[in-house]
């Protein structure tokens, strides 16, 4: 027990100060963003609230235009802890709906253990000031999607539930686009507990890879 205690607390010394996160804004701005009522991760996988956080069919006020191809940023609030990094999106007709079951989620980014020294993605954001940048696939259709930003805490993940999802959706519309219409999963589904990338212990054997849950990432 001494050997994980000892490994635990290196590994929080090691990076910025890890707390609960929010997902606040795309391109800096917070009008688009879905934002949860307090920061408290989701623990249940199989419960609505993995799809955007507590409350997360509560429109926000605005839709941001972002086009097809080009880099986007999103930010969380503060230092999140040891995990990957994830994006989805899903079509939907608007953007301010109220109707978020039933949609088909896209992956279009994933990063785990990154680097050759395999660090967490979350500890690049952290490190970032809690920017992570990515891209809007080229190929997808035009028109207005919800986007799903996640971390995944796996501090204390080595059983179920314990690992700690932290999502935001954020409304856009996605402009210069093609025609692509990506394969999706659902949420809740997507996940189950007994996922090696949602139910592990990060601590002790040492992980030489890692591979985060859901589907393949989109890469058109
Ligand atoms: C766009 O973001 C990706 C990370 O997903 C990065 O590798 C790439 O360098 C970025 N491109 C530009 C032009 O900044
Ligand atoms: C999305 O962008 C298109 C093209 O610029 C525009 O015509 C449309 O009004 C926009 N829709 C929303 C909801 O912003
Ligand atoms: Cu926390």
């Amino acid at each position: 027990m001494q050997i994980l205690q000892l490994l635990a607390s290196a590994a929080l010394l090691a990076g910025s100060v890890q707390a609960h996160v929010r997902l606040t804004a795309l391109n800096g701005d917070t009008g688009c963003v879905r934002l949860p009522p307090n920061n408290s991760p989701v623990t249940d996988v199989t419960s609505n609230d993995i799809i955007c956080n507590v409350d997360g069919a509560t429109p926000a006020a605005s839709v941001l235009d972002v086009v097809a191809g080009s880099n986007v940023t999103v930010t969380w609030d503060t230092g999140a802890h040891q995990g990957p990094e994830l994006v989805y999106m899903a079509k939907v007709a608007d953007a301010k709906t109220t109707t978020i079951t039933g949609l088909s989620w896209f992956k279009i980014y994933q990063a785990g253990l990154v680097g050759s020294d395999l660090h967490w993605a979350s500890a690049d954001v952290n490190a970032a000031g809690g920017l992570l940048e990515f891209t809007i696939p080229k190929s997808i259709a035009s028109g207005q999607y919800l986007l799903r930003g996640e971390t995944i805490g796996l501090h204390v993940a080595s059983t179920y539930p314990g690992a700690q999802f932290y999502m935001s959706c954020v409304q856009i519309n996605v402009t210069g686009g093609g025609s692509a219409s990506p394969a999706g999963v659902s949420f809740p589904g997507a996940y189950v507990g007994s996922d090696p990338g949602i139910t592990i212990n990060i601590y002790y054997p040492v992980l030489t890879s890692y591979t985060p849950p859901g589907p393949e990432v989109y890469s058109g």
